[in-house]
């Protein structure tokens, strides 16, 4: 190790943008870390957190060794004993009550994760549980049912071509603080920017006037949760004004009439009332969404997590097939990435599936072979067979990051064993009997598995790692191969084992893997499906040459792709799939029979730059400065409530109470009051220094975990009824 300054490039892994950074370190310190100027995609964009990333590697509360619970403390132990302690106890839990007793849930950093993204599944399928839970049910699984019933793939997710269109309509999303999501778009300010100046134009619906409506070229309110009635009135009124023009692909799907008709009696005049946007602003909003040149309609956690979420996203892509804006340049298009994901999980038969079994408590579906996580606490309060007795959290903080989430923090407490894969003792794993430390961000190697799936151009980037990682510490993926390795009780095969079977995930280590993959994927040096998929050969692509492109490669802008890649069983898109259809009563039952209950406020959540979700909040820099977990409320239902601004108020809903300060503001519409989700740090037992002298209030004592979209079971956190009152 050499004692001069050394630059390393890498991407940054903690939220969807995949920025570049350019780090400066000298032996095992970081000297400073930048924006990479030469980083093609991102262009020397960053923001507060990544510079949290030396923080996160140099806290002190961050744990480095295993950790067992006792009565008198944790106390440290080799890994050896860790990992048969969990691994006797799942064993234990399984032979005693049934393999379901065993539960699992998976958090969001997972999907940041290569090492974990390759080496979990194979370990998750070894518990054989039907208890299966992830953040993507609090998150974007509205939009993988969507994709899953029209077109045939559950990650065949359309992408809003942010640098080409023309008109963008983006309904519940804030990038200018989360930096965009299923829209990896890192500098996107610059890229909305850029769209408005080459005449183009941005329209923001949202309940509240964020970051972004503001740059918006048009804001409009929206009551929450009632975007499925814009969504059908903008429909309507296309087709009724003749607007409709799909384009090419009209021969390629099924459902155009029954869809006409479906949306017939959804007038703008109908849904203005309870959108409260007014009949002629929806009316000249369907004509110039189909009227510009291009067009697209992008909907995210607003639209998600709230109760028509699986209609929202079938009409959002409905919006943008029906103005020929589906998988068309300056549209809704499909990536082709340098790994390949849709097209491997395609020839593996891995396109996703619903309904093969149900909770048990709720008989709610599996989607993607996942349960509802709102249905977990109630999995672990409700005795009987297949009650959960046992639970693996990975990477998630359930108690801060699902709805009811002080019902989860005693059902927790409750369970005879709980491990956690984690580097915090935090509010969910402060509940684990054992916890296993992870190496974390600038210690391990990085690709974007995922979000290069998700990007508005075609881009692959590798990062090795930075900083060398405690003594014996583990990643991720070798915590969860030795577990596999443990459940299985054999050692696991090679990537040549006398069965002759493969398995990459064995012996091998994650770069191997993601060489392979960039080789024979459509880029690759070995290529095959290139031809098929109509792509020229770029570099021939291995992970030795994309390793010495330090800044990533540009791979090109998106390009249509969608009829190669369908995976409906008849090959065509489902614009009306029965299922989703027969959800509009629910529509009708719930928005249209007379007015709802006024006195209440509702509800809903807001992202912060320098938050991410809830497990940021140890960084001192990103805390410093005033009170973020504030109630914004507006100056007319202040006064209606005689509340004024800063003082201390009590918020209540059917699940919980929480006390926090308040911030009046006209930024949030009349009836609709806002808080940021992931704080509520001042539970017993926490182990993260800063964050407890910033604690906050959770959110999600207030959500309903009976709140949910029933189509596909995510939770619906927009449009919580709540009353608020000075605490006293
Ligand atoms: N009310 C409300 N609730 C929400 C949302 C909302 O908008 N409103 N948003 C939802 C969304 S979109 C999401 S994605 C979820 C997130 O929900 P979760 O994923 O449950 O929560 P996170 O806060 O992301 O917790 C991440 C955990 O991973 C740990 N961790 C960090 N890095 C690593 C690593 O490299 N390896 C391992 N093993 N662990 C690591 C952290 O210590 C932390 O405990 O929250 C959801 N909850
Ligand atoms: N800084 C930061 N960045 C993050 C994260 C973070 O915690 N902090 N989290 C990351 C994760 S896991 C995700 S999933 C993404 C999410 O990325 P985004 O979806 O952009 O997330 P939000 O900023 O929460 O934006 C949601 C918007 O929906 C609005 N909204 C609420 N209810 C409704 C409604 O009923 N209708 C409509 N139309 N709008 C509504 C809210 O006011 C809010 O402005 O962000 C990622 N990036
Ligand atoms: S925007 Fe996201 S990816 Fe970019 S620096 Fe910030 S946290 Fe990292
Ligand atoms: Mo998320």
């Amino acid at each position: 190790m050499t004692n001069a300054a050394n630059i390393h490039f890498r991407t940054c892994n903690l939220c969807e943008a995949m920025c570049g950074l350019e780090i400066e370190v000298q032996g095992q310190e970081i000297l400073a870390i930048r924006g990479d100027k030469a980083d093609p995609f991102s262009r020397g964009h960053i923001c507060p957190k990544a510079t949290a990333l030396a923080d996160i590697y140099h806290d002190p509360d961050r744990l480095r060794q295993p950790v067992r619970r006792t009565a008198v403390g944790w106390e440290p132990i080799s890994w050896d004993e860790a990992f048969d302690e969990v691994v006797s106890n799942i064993k234990r839990i399984q032979g005693e009550y049934g393999r379901n007793a065993i539960g699992i849930y998976q958090g969001n950093p997972n999907v940041h994760n290569v090492g974990a993204m390759f080496y979990s599944p194979p370990f998750v399928r070894t518990l054989r549980t039907k208890n299966r839970f992830s953040a993507t049910s609090v998150d974007q699984l509205p939009h993988h049912f969507a994709a899953y019933f029209m077109f045939g793939h559950q990650l065949l997710l359309p992408i809003p071509d942010v640098d080409r269109t023309d008109f963008m309509l983006m309904l519940g999303a804030n990038p200018l603080a989360s930096n965009g999501s299923l829209m990896t778009a890192p500098d996107i300010a610059n890229r909305l920017k850029a769209l408005q100046k080459r005449g183009g134009k941005l329209v923001v619906i949202d309940p509240r006037r964020t970051e972004t409506a503001v740059l918006a070229d048009t804001h409009h309110f929206i009551k929450p949760g009632s975007d499925v009635l814009l969504l059908l009135a903008l429909l309507q009124t296309i087709f009724t004004e003749g607007l409709a023009s799909p384009g090419a692909l009209a021969a390629h799907a099924d459902g155009l009439d029954t869809v006409q008709q479906a949306v017939a009696d959804f007038t703008p005049e109908l849904v203005a009332g309870p959108t409260s946007i007014p009949a002629e602003a929806i009316r000249q909003l369907a004509r110039d969404f189909a009227g510009a040149e291009t067009a697209v309609c992008y909907g995210r956690i607003g639209v998600s997590t709230q109760q028509f979420g699986g209609l929202c996203h079938w009409l959002i892509n409905l919006l943008n097939f029906v103005t020929g804006n589906l998988d068309s340049p300056g549209g809704a298009m499909f990536t082709l990435p340098a790994i390949d994901v849709v097209g491997i999980t395609t020839m593996t038969g891995q396109t996703g599936h619903y309904g093969r079994w149900h909770s048990r408590v709720r008989n709610l579906p599996e989607f993607g072979g996942e349960l509802p996580v709102s249905a977990l606490a109630e999995e672990m309060l409700t005795p009987g067979e297949g009650q959960i007795k046992g639970m693996i959290t990975v990477a998630g903080n359930p108690v801060l990051s699902t709805p009811n989430g002080r019902q989860l923090d005693e059902a927790l407490a409750g369970l005879e064993f709980m491990v956690a894969i984690d580097i915090y003792i935090n509010e969910t794993t402060r509940h684990a009997n054992i916890i296993l430390p992870p190496t974390t961000g600038l210690e391990t190697e990085h690709y974007d598995l995922i979000f290069h799936v998700l990007a508005v151009r075609n881009t692959a980037k590798y990062s090795p790692p930075l900083l060398s990682p405690a003594e014996n510490a583990r990643h991720d993926w070798q915590i969860f191969q030795e577990l596999r390795r443990r459940m299985v009780g054999q050692p696991l095969p090679t990537r040549h084992s006398p069965q002759g079977k493969l398995d990459f995930f064995g012996r091998m280590q994650p770069d191997q893997i993601v060489d392979l993959a960039l080789r024979f994927g459509p880029y690759g040096a070995h290529g095959f499906n290139q031809k098929k998929l109509g792509q020229q050969g770029k570099q021939g692509l291995k992970l030795p040459n994309l390793k010495r492109q330090v800044h990533g490669v540009d791979l090109g802008p998106l390009q249509p792709i969608l009829l190669q890649r369908l995976c409906t069983p008849n090959g065509r898109i489902q614009l009306a799939p029965e299922l989703i259809l027969a959800d509009l009563d629910r529509v009708r039952q719930t928005w249209l029979n007379g007015p709802t209950n006024d006195q209440t406020l509702t509800l809903i959540g807001r992202r912060q730059l320098r938050s991410n979700n809830s497990w940021m909040h140890n960084s001192p820099r990103l805390v410093r400065g005033k009170d973020r977990c504030t109630l914004l409320m507006h100056p007319d239902d202040a006064l209606a409530h005689n509340l004024t601004n800063g003082m201390m108020v009590k918020v209540r809903s059917r699940t919980g109470e929480i006390q926090l300060p308040l911030a009046i503001t006209e930024t949030v519409m009349p009836g609709v009051v806002s808080i940021p989700h992931g704080w509520g740090h001042d539970r017993e037992g926490v182990r993260l220094g800063t964050a407890v002298n910033h604690p906050g209030a959770s959110i999600n004592d207030l959500t309903d975990d009976q709140q949910i979209d029933q189509l596909t079971g995510n939770a619906a956190f927009c449009g919580v009824p709540v009353l608020v009152e000075p605490a006293v």
